[in-house]
């Protein structure tokens, strides 16, 4: 209602924002990339995604700020390249943009577009996203894949995937939800799941990403596990591009 006419002016006035949260490699600990998280700016009131995108949902504004992430990650990605950082960025792209008919390969088309070659975006897709339509997802994420994009299943565990699917699903690693990873190592179903997650992945030849990690001993314990990288408030919040920048320096 006056939220959505809200919304579709923060397109035009340019309110919305990237944050960035570090993702850490955990043999090296060094932050080999971010993930791109969406904000909206709303009069000096940072607004997160979680009040506001549904709402771009339903109104498909998503499909127009959907390509404004991307064009806008890119545009990050190639101005910390000439500074001398190199990262890949990782974009969250909503189950309804994926429905768009040649979803894949307009996604391609706007990152070259873009001046940007593959190999430092990164897309994350959620589990449930992918099972609601697992033949198709197949079909987009084997494109994206063959085209040097490495693909996350985003909020893992969450979302039902049969082993037989995660066997077909051309994915470069899952991101364990970061409900798994709370409370571990004392919560020890927890650490279980986690334990088995990581195995599993391993046995399909996919990398594994936990969220949500907070200690520096849950990072040891993951790292131990065999969990690659690492995302969490331990590494770093999700923040603007200049602080994520100082960061990194
Ligand atoms: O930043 P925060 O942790 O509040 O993000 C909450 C959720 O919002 C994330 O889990 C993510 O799935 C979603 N989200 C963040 N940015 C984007 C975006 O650019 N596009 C879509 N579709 N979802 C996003
Ligand atoms: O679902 P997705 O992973 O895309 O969204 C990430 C969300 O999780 C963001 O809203 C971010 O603020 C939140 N988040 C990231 N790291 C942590 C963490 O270590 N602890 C908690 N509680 N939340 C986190
Ligand atoms: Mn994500
Ligand atoms: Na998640």
């Amino acid at each position: 209602v006056k939220l959505r006419t809200e919304l579709r002016r923060a397109l035009e006035r340019e309110e919305f924002l990237l944050y960035y949260q570090p993702k850490v490699e955990l043999r090296t600990e060094k932050v080999v990339g971010a993930e791109a998280l969406l904000r909206w700016n709303r009069g000096g009131e940072i607004v997160p995604p979680i009040k506001f995108i549904p709402l771009l949902e339903e109104s498909e504004l998503i499909h127009e700020v959907g390509e404004w992430v991307v064009r806008e990650a890119c545009r990050q990605a190639q101005e910390w390249r000439s500074k001398g950082i190199e990262l890949s960025i990782a974009v969250n792209v909503s189950p309804l943009q994926m429905k768009v008919p040649l979803f894949a390969e307009s996604f391609m088309m706007l990152i070259f577009g873009c001046g940007e070659g593959s190999g430092s975006i990164e897309v994350e897709i959620t589990e449930s996203a992918v099972m609601e339509d697992v033949e198709r997802m197949i079909e987009i994420l084997k494109i994206l894949t063959v085209r040097g994009i490495r693909t996350y299943i985003d909020d893992f565990g969450t979302g039902y995937s049969s082993l037989a699917y995660l066997k077909k699903l051309p994915v470069y690693a899952l991101k364990i939800d970061r409900e798994f990873v709370k409370g571990i190592p004392q919560d020890e179903d927890n650490l279980e799941i986690v334990k088995a997650t990581v195995n599993i992945a391993k046995s399909f030849g996919l990398k594994t990403v936990a969220e949500g990690v907070e200690t520096r001993e849950q990072a040891e314990i993951l790292k131990e596990l065999g969990c690659d990288y690492a995302q969490g408030y331990y590494f770093g919040k999700p923040v603007p591009p200049e602080e994520f920048e100082s960061y990194i320096r």
